[in-house]
């Protein structure tokens, strides 16, 4: 049972690590409002969606074609607004990134 015992001993190292990355906290989700200019259609809002929604790190993407926006909520540290920006644009939009909030209630 020398195995188990090794795996004891490991225990509080375990521990301690997990207490460690407690501390730093689980990572944050951000919400930022992107203000989207040049969508004409459903297809503008589909590609944007598409387009973003495929990024590492964004959790979810709203794209309303009427307010000329697109809500997008996101890890914080795994992507940053501009580079959200940056595809937009990159399809042919104009993008303009608000301020990020943290959201309260991880969305699962
Ligand atoms: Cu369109």
């Amino acid at each position: 049972m020398q195995g188990a015992r090794r795996l004891q001993s490991l225990l509080p190292l375990a521990l301690c690590v997990a207490l460690l990355l407690g501390c730093r906290g689980e990572p944050q989700t951000m919400r930022v409002e992107l203000a989207v200019a040049g969508m004409t259609c459903d297809t503008c809002v589909q590609a944007i969606t598409h387009e973003v929604g495929r990024l590492e790190g964004v959790r979810s993407v709203e794209v309303d074609l009427e307010a000329g926006k697109a809500v997008v909520t996101y890890t914080q540290g795994a992507i940053e607004p501009a580079a959200i920006e940056q595809v937009i644009e990159k399809i042919g939009y104009e993008a303009e990134p608000g301020q990020a909030q943290p959201v309260e209630a991880p969305i699962e």
